[in-house]
This record gives structure tokens, C-alpha cells and sequence, in this order.
């Protein structure tokens, strides 16, 4: 047996024997409007994905079969995308998505309080699945991981628990788990979200941040979540109170986050802000973007309408209807109308002399004739009346809509309800 071929069986064997919990429940009030009705892991993100599909896809092309979705906030949009789009997981073979929702299921009958006391509130079913490992995942960020061999560094180094981590900027650094790691790579010093971030020692620009996903050995994690439920001062999370905790005494080590590609600058977008989720979308149209959605190797799956193609038509007037530097998914309808540079989900459709330029269509979508509208974010199931102008005039769009700061308009069904139903 090669090196090779013995590593990818120590490997598969740890991925057997884990157990992964994505931890969904956050809201993302930075999201604003986005996440009124639905948690940000549901959140749609490129086209016919959902933000949650990216950890998820990790597991599975991982070969991480055992998964549990941890569900708080606004879940149901959530729990009816995996019911219907992750349940191709086989049980005979002790694969499945799990769902566990905050049902004030033990302990006490109170709602998660911070995310470790959402993984402590379910121990018995975790428990029950007998893992040796357990993968702690945030269900609200966009990359691509093979978790293989941070499963793999975990047991050779003899951790406790290691933590994923990666290197930005020192002002993003402030909306993170702040860490300095010693020679070993062992982690001597956690501060979650701090208002002077410290740089690493070879770049005073960056800071070393943890990505909210962790590897622990099982027993040990019952043990700290058991120590950790009865502290009243702890807010039971595992940032601010379980690893700063932890790195006094026990084998903490941080793991430097690969993605599947190898670059030098791994592709990880935390979308967790109006801006943010605009321009990542906005990148995936660029010639060659960052996130390749074209690749083989690491699919990303997700639940898939049935759907007719995209269909662009000229109208009676012999308008043509057309899009460039674009992508326009299944169902959708563009008649006599023009996009450029826009991404638009399934199910959209947009009428005569209208004009689209970077803006993101969520699906179920119509837009009437003679609209203008630029730099947006569409919300699912709008209505946009026809001569709808948007992303001309800020103080304009502002009086209906969420503008922020870089001027990217968000539009939801809600502000068109009340502002414009008439129009
Ligand atoms: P935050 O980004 O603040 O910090 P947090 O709000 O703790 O993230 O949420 C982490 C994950 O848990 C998210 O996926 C969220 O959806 C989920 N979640 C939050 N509250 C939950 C609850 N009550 N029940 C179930 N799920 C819940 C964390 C770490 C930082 C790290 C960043 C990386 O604390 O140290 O740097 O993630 O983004
Ligand atoms: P998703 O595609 O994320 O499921 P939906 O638009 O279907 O988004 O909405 C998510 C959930 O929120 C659904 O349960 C829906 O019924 C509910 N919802 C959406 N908008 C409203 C609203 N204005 N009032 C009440 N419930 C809403």
C-alpha cells in the first residue's frame, strides 16, 4: 500500500466516525430585510443555491454523510429546503441530514442561548449517534473545504480541538474570533470580536481569525458543553466563552483553512451583510470568477425545481430580448427586454423595454414593462410595476427601499406591499 492510499484510508475512516453539526440558527440582522422571513443559511446565494448548500456540499464531498442542521431563527424556509432537497442521503447506510430545531428538547425549556448551549441542548441525540469526532460548521458561509484533513491534523497532532482559521484584514478581523497561535500551530490566545485586533507576527495588516468551525473529540465536547451548562455567567458560546476557556489547559490547535482549489487565497465570503451579498453574487458573473460553480470535482448541491429552460424572446414590436456578461437560471422569461451584467434565479420574468444592469433577481420575480433598474437585490415573489426606476436616484430609491451604504437597493415584497402596490 502506497502513502498515499494509506492516508485516504486513515482519512475516510475518521470521516466515517464523524459526526457533523451545522449550526443554522443565526438570524444576520445585517442582512436587513433578506432575513425577515428566513434564517440567513436560506438565504439564496448564485442562482439556485442556498447559502446553507456550500457547508453541506463540503460534508458530502467530504465524505461526511452524518449530518445534524441546528435550527433557531425563522427556520422554516430552511427546513423545507433540506426536506426536500437533502434527503437523497441514504439511511440504510447510516447516512442522513438531520434536522434538530429548537424544541426545547431537555435540560431546561428554554431556546438555544448561544451556540454551544444549541449543541449541549441536543447531546442525547448526538450521543446517540455514537461519533468519535464531531465537526462543528457555521451554516452561513461560502467556500469550498475538504474537511479530510483538518479531521486528519486533529488526530495526528492529538488535539482536544482544532479550529479553522484564516488570515483578513485588521479591520474585518473586529467581527471575529481573534487568535495568536505559538511554533505548534497551538492556539495561546482567543478574543472574540476585539476592538484592536492583534496582527500575526509576519503581517502587521492581518489578523488570524477563527472561521466559527471546529473538530472536537466527542467525549471531550460532552465533558466541556457539561463543565460550560453550569456556569450562569457563560452565554454558552463557543467563541466567547468554550474556547478561551479551553486554550488554558487543554490542546487547542488552529488548522489553516485550504480550499479545494489550494490557492494562495482561498475563496471564503461571509455574506453576512446587504454589500456583501451583492457583490459576492456580482463576482460569480465576472469572467472567471473566484467560486467556480462549473466544477466537477466539488459539486455543490441543492434542491432543483423542474424547470424549462431560459427563453429569451423578441416581442411584438420585434424588440429583442437578450442578456450579456449574465446568468439566467431555468424558468425564466425575458421578452423584448434587455439585462447586462445581472444574475437572475429561477422563475423570472421581464417584460418589454425594460433594462436590467447589475442586479440580482431572486426567483419568482416579475417585472413589468418600461422598468430601469440598477445595482439591486430583488427579493423573492416581487411584483415590480411597470416604469419602475430604481438605482437613479438614492434619496429616490431610499424613500421605498433599503439603500446602504455603497448604494446597492434591496427590494422585498414587503416594501413593495406598502409602497408601491399601486404604482
Ligand atoms: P459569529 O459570526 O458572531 O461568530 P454566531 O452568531 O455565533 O457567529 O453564529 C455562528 C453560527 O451559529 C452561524 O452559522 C449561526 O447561524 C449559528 N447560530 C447562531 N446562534 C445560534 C443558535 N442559538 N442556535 C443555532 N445556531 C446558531 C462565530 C464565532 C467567531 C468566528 C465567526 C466566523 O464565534 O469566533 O470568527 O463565527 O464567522
Ligand atoms: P423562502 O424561499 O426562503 O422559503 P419565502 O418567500 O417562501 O422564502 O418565505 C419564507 C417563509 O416566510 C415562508 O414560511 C413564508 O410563508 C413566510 N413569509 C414570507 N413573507 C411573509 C410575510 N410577509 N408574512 C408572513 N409570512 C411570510
Amino acid at each position: 500500500m502506497d502513502n498515499n492510499e494509506h492516508t485516504q484510508r486513515f482519512v475516510s475512516r475518521l470521516t466515517r466516525n464523524t459526526l457533523a453539526l451545522v449550526l443554522a440558527g443565526g438570524r444576520g440582522t445585517r442582512l436587513k430585510n433578506l432575513t425577515d422571513w428566513r434564517a440567513k443559511p436560506a438565504v439564496p446565494f448564485g442562482g439556485k443555491f442556498r447559502i446553507i448548500d456550500f457547508p453541506l456540499s463540503n460534508c458530502i464531498n467530504s465524505e461526511i454523510r452524518r449530518i445534524a442542521v441546528i435550527t433557531q431563527y425563522r427556520s422554516h424556509s430552511l427546513i423545507r429546503h433540506i426536506q426536500k432537497g437533502w434527503s437523497f442521503l441514504r439511511g440504510e447506510f447510516g447516512e442522513f441530514v438531520e434536522l434538530m430545531p429548537a424544541a426545547q428538547q431537555s435540560v431546561d425549556e428554554s431556546w438555544y442561548s448561544g451556540t454551544a448551549d444549541a449543541v449541549y441542548q441536543n447531546l442525547n441525540i448526538i450521543r446517540s449517534h455514537q461519533p468519535e469526532l464531531i465537526l462543528v460548521l457555521a451554516g452561513d458561509h461560502i467556500y469550498k473545504m475538504d474537511y479530510g484533513p483538518m479531521l486528519a491534523e486533529h488526530v495526528e497532532r492529538h488535539a482536544d480541538m482544532t479550529v479553522g482559521c484564516l488570515e483578513v484584514p485588521l479591520e474585518m478581523a473586529k467581527g471575529f474570533g481573534v487568535m495568536s497561535i505559538d511554533q505548534e500551530g497551538r492556539v495561546v490566545k482567543f478574543v472574540e470580536k476585539p476592538a484592536q485586533p492583534e496582527p500575526t507576527p509576519t503581517n502587521p495588516e492581518q489578523a488570524l481569525a477563527s472561521m466559527g468551525i471546529y473538530v472536537f473529540n466527542a467525549e471531550f465536547l460532552y465533558e466541556q458543553l457539561r463543565i460550560d451548562a453550569q456556569f450562569a455567567q457563560s452565554s454558552h458560546d463557543f467563541g466567547k466563552d468554550i474556547i478561551p476557556a479551553l486554550i488554558q489547559n487543554d490542546q487547542v490547535f488552529a488548522y489553516r483553512f485550504r480550499d479545494v482549489q489550494k490557492r494562495q487565497q482561498p475563496y471564503w465570503r461571509d455574506v453576512g451583510t446587504v454589500d456583501a451579498f451583492w457583490e459576492a453574487n456580482m463576482e460569480l458573473v465576472s469572467v472567471s470568477p473566484e467560486l467556480n460553480l462549473y466544477d466537477e470535482v466539488w459539486p455543490i448541491w441543492t434542491y432543483q425545481e423542474q424547470l424549462p429552460p431560459a427563453k429569451f424572446v423578441f416581442d411584438d414590436d420585434d424588440r429583442r430580448g437578450m442578456a450579456v456578461d449574465s446568468m439566467v437560471s431555468g424558468g425564466c422569461l425575458i421578452s423584448g427586454a434587455k439585462i447586462r451584467h445581472s444574475l437572475l434565479f429561477s422563475n423570472v420574468k421581464l417584460n418589454s423595454y425594460s433594462l436590467l444592469e447589475e442586479t440580482i433577481v431572486l426567483p419568482n420575480v416579475e417585472i413589468g414593462r418600461h422598468c430601469h433598474i440598477k445595482k439591486a437585490v430583488i427579493d423573492k415573489g416581487c411584483s415590480i410595476p411597470s416604469h419602475t426606476v430604481i438605482g437613479q436616484n438614492r434619496e429616490e430609491d431610499a424613500k421605498h427601499f433599503h439603500v446602504t451604504e455603497s448604494g446597492v437597493v434591496l427590494v422585498t415584497p414587503d416594501m413593495l406591499g406598502q409602497k408601491l402596490h399601486d404604482a
